[in-house]
């Protein structure tokens, strides 16, 4: 009886363990309520943004979705990173500026022949 409920233990231990990692994602990450919200449309081969200027300090709620296939919504210079594929739910990724300038925003999953060009830049005043 002893060695099932350290059994169970152990597997509480590796869901929890699980989770923590999970919420270093940004889709989990709670979205501020002073961010300001951008839709994001990924498609071959090309990033739409309903919103291109940004400022320093405040945070971003980018909602990205994909219409059509599986692209990878990410910043160059951060460590933002999030897959979309069509047909699922749009994701919130949070990001706030720490330094104003040029930001480009690049697919980094493979997608086809335009993939290399996949690519948008955003403004940080
Ligand atoms: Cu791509």
């Amino acid at each position: 009886m002893k060695k099932q409920w350290f059994a169970a233990g152990a597997f509480l231990m590796l869901m929890l363990g699980g989770c923590g990692q999970a919420t270093q994602q940004p889709s989990s990450q709670q979205v501020p309520a002073n961010a300001v919200k951008v839709h994001v449309i990924a498609s071959d081969f090309k990033w739409t943004l309903d919103k291109t200027d940004f400022q320093v300090g405040k945070p971003i709620d980018f909602i990205v979705s994909s219409k059509e296939g599986t692209h990878g919504f990410s910043i160059e210079g951060t460590n933002i990173s999030e897959t979309v594929s069509q047909g699922d739910a749009p994701v919130d990724v949070v990001w706030t500026p720490k330094k104003s300038g040029t930001y480009t925003i690049r697919c980094n999953v493979f997608c086809g022949s335009g993939h290399a060009n996949m690519m948008t830049t955003i403004h940080v005043h």
